[in-house]
């Protein structure tokens, strides 16, 4: 199992790199054996603290009392260490360098601009009435002041909740009424490829049906035209122009909630993943400096958007915590060509470029030419990020576009668990393509054997369900408003034990290689999708009896979404019904929830207790008739004969 393709750190790389592959077995094996020292270390390296914690960890993974406290009773800011601090050496710095949507918009902003552009914002957010522990709704295409908002919040202890831009009024009025927003900052209309999103009619279409929002603060980014509901919108331009640049940071304990984001799980709705303070900052701080082993002067480039956790923690609080210069980009790999991230990278001299899988194999499709005619001299790291990377796209990334001089960081972790858990280090750790190799520190990985439900002994071998056995400080804390749900999602699987929800090998030399998910979640293009939340949209059709949603391989996606669809008695299945279920997907959820392919079903397998058998429906998805397994105990077999004839990917 270990005799895979072995990438060595490049001896260029390895001489000016922060570790080495000695000092990460000796910094890990101290993590181990002594986390809280270790950590007790790390939180004073890496943040200035207003006043010390009382006690580093306090923990408890038992269901019935289920806790999480790092670094309680002590106090810190999230902008001040991410702004203030660093006015003095890096006042004139640039902090964040925007390329806009079009190839000819791009900003720079220095620390001092920040400070001060945040420093308003966040007056303009406590003049509206909002103070220590309320919840704002983010909801903004990648500009600025996307970044200026998550930090205004953090600077008055306020807890913002990010909504992707591309989630629908739908999904936005859910996760408001949720968290129980009362103000939304959003933009007039987003710009992607070209293309305008409408955000504010969005907002208003979702605020329809929440009447506890007092207040909408509004970017003009396109000059598009917005209907105006006086008392309750704002200039996001006019409330800045007139407010102070002097906004104290107010003084935060560790464990005050930091940020709510919503993701997906196998039942029900999205939960809010909601992070605190101190212990999120200093894991995003720790991991960002190591995995991509920053250097002063680097030019550091994530292209996730704010709406995932990767735009939180690798896009705006890791690198600014750590004084980094980071890129925000506002458009697409694809516009106005395939050539544009190494355009970008080249405009903006950019070290360290981080994407996902699924950005890699849609541009790979495109041929080296787009990529040839740039230089990319600049780059000596690249990452991914959002689901496993196929060896193929891995070398292509490795060959073409580093040009066989940048080693890749492929980084496993999750929302819930804020930060990096398993990644290569690089000056640190020979690669294999396609696995994401081994633990950062004071990460305690475990495989649980599936046939036994125990977890396997000792760092051999190893294949089943993913977990980690201790708390690390970038941990999740609670689902919002339903720390039961957190409770019975993570760890009543694996009792004693933080449950991923993904599969994985432990290979002879230690190294990881995820699997995937284990659970109803899909992974499309490296987004979290709930097979639950498609079925729940697409039976909201009235013409619709029954939907049974699966995942099936897709060669760009990573994933693609396969809906077997039963129509109500009388009701003959039609292009237009198709068309109707798309559309009502995209309302219901957005764009990226819809199905790539819908099947018409008479019926769906089900066992005699009426529970449909989703591993027939993948299998047939994916084409995969040797390995249907047992249908005898179906309630009605003749059913699957049918799925098979009309099987969509034959
Ligand atoms: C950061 C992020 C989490 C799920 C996770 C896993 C998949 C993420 C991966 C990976 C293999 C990697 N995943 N990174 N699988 N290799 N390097 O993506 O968070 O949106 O919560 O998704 O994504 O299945 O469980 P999130």
């Amino acid at each position: 199992m270990s005799q895979e393709k072995i990438y060595d750190i490049p001896a260029d790389f390895a001489a000016r790199a922060n570790i080495s592959e000695a000092d990460y077995q000796a910094m890990y094996q101290r993590s181990i054996d002594d986390p809280e020292g270790f950590w007790a270390e790390q939180a004073e390296k890496f943040l200035s603290w207003y006043k010390p914690w009382d006690r580093v960890l306090d923990w408890s993974y038992d269901a019935d009392n289920l806790y999480i406290k790092w670094f309680e009773g002590g106090k810190l800011n999230v902008a001040y260490n991410c702004i203030d601090r660093h006015l003095e050496q890096r006042g004139d710095q640039t902090a964040i360098i925007w390329e806009g949507d079009d190839p000819n918009d791009a900003k720079h902003i220095t620390y001092r601009e920040l400070h001060e552009q945040v420093s308003k914002l966040a007056n303009v957010l406590k003049e509206r009435g909002i103070n220590k522990g309320d919840r704002v709704c983010i909801y903004m295409p990648m500009i600025p002041e996307a970044c200026y908002a998550m930090l205004a919040c953090a600077r008055i202890g306020a807890v913002h909740s990010v909504v992707f831009g591309g989630f629908s009024p739908e999904s936005l009025k859910d996760r408001i009424l949720d968290s129980d927003c009362r103000v939304v900052i959003t933009a007039d209309e987003g710009v992607r490829g070209g293309k305008h999103v409408p955000l504010k009619a969005n907002t208003d279409k979702a605020l329809e049906a929440c009447p506890n929002v007092h207040t909408v603060l509004t970017v003009q980014r396109t000059g598009g035209k917005t209907q105006w509901h006086e008392k309750r919108d704002i200039w996001y331009h006019e409330a800045v122009a007139n407010a102070s640049a002097d906004c104290p940071p107010e003084e935060m304990d560790a464990e005050d909630p930091l940020f709510i984001l919503y993701t997906s799980g196998s039942t029900g709705k999205p939960k809010g993943v909601l992070h605190t303070t101190g212990g999120y900052l200093l894991y995003a701080a720790i991991t960002t400096q190591y995995t991509f082993d920053l250097h002063e002067g680097d030019i550091y480039w994530c292209s996730a958007d704010v709406g995932w956790v990767t735009g939180h923690s690798y896009l705006v609080y890791g690198p600014l915590a750590n004084g980094t210069t980071t890129l925000s980009f506002e458009g697409v790999p694809t516009y106005p060509d395939a050539s544009r991230f190494w355009q970008v990278i080249d405009k903006h001299k950019v070290s360290v470029f981080y994407t996902a899988p699924t950005a890699i194999r849609a541009l790979m499709r495109e041929g080296d030419e787009p990529v040839k005619k740039t230089s990319r001299d600049s780059l000596r790291l690249l990452g991914t990020v959002g689901e496993p990377i196929n060896p193929e796209a891995w070398e292509w990334y490795y060959n073409v576009v580093g040009d066989g001089r940048c080693p890749i960081v492929d980084t496993w972790w999750q929302t819930e668990t804020g930060g990096h858990m398993i990644t290569p280090l690089p000056g640190a750790t020979p690669l294999k393509p396609g696995s994401a190799t081994r633990p950062f520190f004071g990460v305690k990985p475990g495989i649980i054997d599936t046939e036994t439900n125990k977890l396997v002994e000792g760092d051999g071998e190893a294949t089943g369900a993913l977990v980690i056995t201790r708390p690390w400080p970038g941990q999740m804390r609670t689902v919002y408003g339903d720390h039961q749900r957190f409770v019975e999602t993570y760890f009543k699987t694996y009792p004693g034990y933080y449950f991923s929800g993904d599969g994985a090998r432990r290979d002879a030399d230690g190294y990881y290689w995820i699997t995937g998910r284990m659970d109803d979640v899909l992974n499309i293009s490296g987004h979290r999708m709930g097979t639950a939340e498609v079925e729940s949209a697409l039976v909201l059709h009235e013409k619709v009896a029954e939907a049974a949603v699966v995942g099936y391989p897709h060669d760009i996606k990573g994933q693609g979404i396969y809906a077997y669809v039963t129509t109500v008695k009388g009701v003959e299945p039609s292009d237009e019904l198709k068309a109707e279920l798309l559309d009502l997907v995209r309302q219901e959820i957005g764009p990226i929830a819809k199905p790539d392919i819908i099947q018409w079903a008479p019926g769906l397998p089900k066992t005699r207790s009426g529970k449909i058998m989703r591993r027939i429906l993948r299998k047939i998805a994916e084409n995969d008739l040797d390995n249907l397994g047992d249908t005898s105990t179906l309630a009605d077999p003749a059913v699957v004969d049918d799925l098979i004839e009309n099987r969509a990917n034959k």
